[in-house]
């Protein structure tokens, strides 16, 4: 239908989809949602309009609407625990903006990771709308270990006496147990929030730690290690439930994406099968390989390596910078993105290192040995930055290499999709 109507963006979409097919997608960030996920993402729950909350809309013919809000909510309780979750914020920035709006009055201190250290835009970048609204303090990481300093955050904590600390970060390859960060948020009397945008599928599968009994709040997003819809979720303790979905309608949204809950709720129903566990599992062990394979390849690694999915590579001693790294890469059609490592002396458009995680590939099926020869050909690119027709001859190795584990034609068994 969609070629006959618009043969254009029919084009570009087919397109993207040999794209993701024939490249390595090592964005950490990135994962290939399910075809059930984007079969309900896609339905005629689009057309419908349901402001408020189940069982009480502002519109009429919300039965079907309720139902699946119902379900999808009863799903992610299951899944992580939670005494309330709302399902119907729109992104991981919309997440955490409505949770500033329900604890917060304008100019209340917020402390959180510096950006260039980890943090998130949505944890108050200069220009961005909490740093507008509310008093934005930072801490920073360790240059000694480029670990959380926990004492330095207790400093900062008492000093500052911020109404809210944010604990979670876009590129930290660590694990962050959440009880030190639960005492230094009850020594100054602040709320305490979990960003876990991108560790919640590590969560989920029970790989990660539970930062649930710990924080107030805690946000995450469905489409990355989740690998659901591009969607968020909020969950909170009971006591702040009403603040937390006042806060999200009307507060900070309109209709809610009814579509995108449908889709959410069979990413939870996917996350809950015992096959997720053995996925989640996979994702780490795939980065410890890749992570010791970069290191043999003799790259330095932030932290000296990773327990998480992702990885962040330190190019400072490479002569090279992130950005010239990404766009070299991406020639052979290995996908990563350029950032910042703790203390860059580099701007976030140029940066000094790589940021490269394992979700995507191995929902592909991807296993150790694959990452063994990926880390292999990434040193290879990297070490020889002049030298294009390693670059030409890697890519045919990468494109080989998709072949075997594709995409959306057939799925492998087994923790890949349920089969
Ligand atoms: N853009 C996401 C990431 O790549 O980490 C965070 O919002």
């Amino acid at each position: 239908m969609l070629a006959r109507v618009d043969s254009e963006i029919e084009g570009l979409i087919m397109r993207e989809l040999h794209r993701q097919q024939n490249t390595l997608m090592l964005i950490p960030s990135e994962n290939y949602a399910s075809p059930a996920v984007l079969e309900a993402q896609s339905c005629v729950f689009n057309n419908k309009y349901a402001e408020g909350y189940i069982a009480n809309r502002y519109y009429q013919g919300c039965r079907w609407v309720d139902e699946v809000e119902k379900i999808c909510i009863e799903r992610a309780k299951k899944l992580f625990g939670a005494e309330h979750i709302n399902v119907q914020t729109h992104s991981g920035t919309g997440a955490n903006i409505a949770c500033y709006q329900a604890l917060l009055q304008p100019k209340d201190k917020i402390l959180s990771l510096d950006l260039r250290q980890g943090g998130h835009l949505s944890h108050g970048k200069e220009g961005s709308l909490p740093f507008n609204f509310y008093t934005i303090v930072n801490y920073g990481l360790s240059r000694k270990t480029e670990l959380f300093d926990l004492e330095e955050v207790r400093r900062v904590a008492k000093k500052e006496n911020p109404r809210l600390i944010i604990v979670g970060t876009s590129s930290y390859p660590r694990k962050i147990e959440f009880g030190p960060w639960r005492e230094i948020a009850d020594e100054v009397g602040a709320y305490l929030m979990a960003d876990m945008a991108h560790t919640i599928g590590l969560i989920a599968g029970k790989v990660y730690p539970d930062p649930v009994p710990y924080a107030d709040v805690v946000t995450a997003t469905t489409q990355k290690t989740l690998r659901g819809p591009r969607g968020a979720f909020i969950m909170c303790r009971k006591e702040i439930a009403d603040r937390i979905d006042r806060a999200v309608f009307p507060g900070t949204q309109g209709g809610p994406f009814i579509h995108i809950i449908a889709a959410k709720a069979v990413c939870f129903k996917e996350a809950m099968d015992s096959s997720f566990k053995n996925y989640a599992h996979q994702i780490i062990t795939n980065s410890r390989f890749l992570a010791d394979g970069l290191m043999e390849e003799g790259f330095k690694l932030v932290t000296g390596g990773t327990d998480t999915h992702l990885i962040l590579v330190d190019l400072s001693s490479k002569k090279i910078t992130g950005r010239q790294a990404a766009l070299l890469l991406e020639e052979a059609g290995i996908v990563v993105n350029k950032n910042c490592i703790p203390f860059d002396p580099l701007p976030p458009s140029i940066t000094s290192g790589i940021r490269l995680g394992t979700p995507a590939l191995t929902t592909r099926g991807m296993r150790e040995s694959e990452m063994k020869l990926i880390a292999h050909w990434i040193g290879q690119i990297l070490n020889n930055p002049q030298k294009g027709r390693i670059r030409s001859k890697i890519k045919l190795q990468v494109e080989d290499l998709c072949h075997s584990f594709p995409i959306y034609e057939t799925y492998p068994a087994g923790y890949c999709y349920n089969s």
